[in-house]
């Protein structure tokens, strides 16, 4: 087999760049060792950006997302038992983050990519690459797992394949520089049938731990709290879930959380990560394959749009005119809007996470913290525009402009 570009993984990286490529009459091959009805299935990001929405709209991937996203003008801070709302759209001169789950997403870029004639082969077994540093790189992989091993020959390969995935570790070591932060916190997320408690996403810090509060529809919601990120969900009955919720949510003005049957639940932890380079000879990760941000800042799917839209752009470039500066410094130009965000994701979960390894003086610190970004101007437009837009999706894709051209 032979393509333009090989993708490894099925993910919103992968399925993004694929229509891109598409979109610019570049053809791919993308290789997932999950099946679609997995990848469809798997409970994951809820909050796209501005420029996430821009992009996916001028791809044409965003029908059913406009018609049954909810879209927010603002989040709530919530600490010393009162909420403090930040008023995005006003902040950030009409901005609205728009909240649609990751899986939803996925589920109309493969029917699309599928109306579009775009190879997709799932299942796919011992994937694995070879000879990045020629100009013939190759995938190696089993269809359907087990079945006899075959090879894709392509110019490029783009690692889409997420922080476990085969790509990144085929960077020889030596190339490779690793920044990562582990967390001593992680988060239980429960998925519920109930109506929303609250018009707009709540992030509370309480001295119990951090809770967050978000939707999916009008009769599921998503919630999250703070745990040991090596805590056991078995040790988590639903009704201890419930009262940590009903405790670190509990506001002076009597605020009541709706409950529901909880029918999802588990734990994730939290770090961050970024790998340098993020090219090596033919090979280009994108996304998770690349970085990783704790999820308090709503950044890692985003952040994955950027990369494989400059990727996109980058690629574009060599075949249409045999440029291939864009492809040199592909790293260098996503590293700019992905430390931006590694910083802003970090600074969230450390302003809204209690740790017990806190001072009092460090407690102090953070209250101090959430009670500047809730009351100075300057702080709550830098939070708001950093929220809404600070992958740098939206640099490139401002609303209204054609931005595959
Ligand atoms: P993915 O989504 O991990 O996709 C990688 C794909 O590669 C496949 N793969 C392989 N394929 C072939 N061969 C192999 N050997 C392979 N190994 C792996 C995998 O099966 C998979 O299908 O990476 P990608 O595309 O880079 O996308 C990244 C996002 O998924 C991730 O950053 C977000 O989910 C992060 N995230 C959030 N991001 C946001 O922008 N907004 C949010 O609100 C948000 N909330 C979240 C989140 C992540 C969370 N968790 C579970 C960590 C909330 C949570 C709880
Ligand atoms: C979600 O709805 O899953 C969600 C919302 C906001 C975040 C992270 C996850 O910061």
């Amino acid at each position: 087999m032979r393509t333009q570009v090989g993708i490894i993984g099925a993910g919103p990286a992968g399925l993004m760049l694929s229509h891109l490529l598409y979109l610019q009459g570049i053809d791919s091959i993308i290789l997932e060792c999950r099946t679609r009805e997995e990848i469809e299935g798997t409970i994951r990001a809820g909050v796209l950006e501005q420029g996430t929405v821009n992009l996916l709209n001028a791809m044409g991937a965003s029908e059913r997302m406009m018609r049954e996203a909810h879209f927010h003008h603002g989040i709530e801070l919530r600490f010393n038992g009162e909420g403090h709302r930040i008023n995005m759209h006003e902040l950030t001169g009409g901005k609205k983050v728009t909240v649609y789950a990751q899986h939803e997403v996925l589920k109309d870029l493969i029917a699309l990519r599928l109306e579009t004639g775009g190879q997709m082969i799932f299942n796919a077994g011992d994937v694995s690459l070879h000879d990045l540093d020629t100009a013939s790189p190759k995938i190696r992989f089993r269809k359907e797992q087990d079945g006899e091993l075959q090879e894709i020959s392509c110019d490029y390969i783009a690692g889409c394949d997420g922080f476990h995935g085969p790509s990144r570790p085929s960077i020889p070591a030596e190339i490779r520089k690793e920044y990562q932060k582990i967390y001593p916190y992680g988060w239980l997320g429960i998925l519920i049938e109930a109506p929303p408690s609250s018009p707009e996403l709540i992030y509370a810090n309480h001295e119990r731990g951090f809770a967050l509060v978000s939707t999916r529809s009008p009769e599921i919601q998503r919630l999250y709290i703070q745990v040991d990120p090596k805590d056991d969900i078995a040790n988590w009955s639903d009704d201890r879930i419930w009262t940590e919720l009903h405790a670190r949510l509990s506001t002076k003005d009597g605020w009541k959380l709706i409950e529901g049957p909880i029918f999802q639940k588990g734990i994730v932890a939290m770090r961050s990560y970024v790998c340098e380079s993020m090219q090596y000879g033919r090979l280009f990760l994108a996304g998770d394959a690349a970085h990783i941000v704790p999820p308090t800042g709503a950044k890692g799917l985003n952040l994955a749009a950027a990369d494989v839209y400059v990727l996109a752009r980058s690629l574009d470039a060599f075949y249409k005119s045999g440029k291939i500066e864009l492809l040199e410094s592909y790293s260098t130009n996503c590293l700019r809007h992905i430390w931006k965000s590694e910083r802003f994701s970090w600074f969230m979960t450390s302003m809204l996470h209690p740790n017990h390894e806190h001072t009092p003086f460090e407690r102090r610190m953070q209250l101090a913290e959430l009670n500047f970004a809730t009351s100075s101007r300057a702080a709550m437009t830098t939070l708001a525009e950093e929220y809404v837009d600070g992958s740098l999706v939206g640099q490139f894709t401002e609303s209204g402009r054609n931005v595959l051209v």
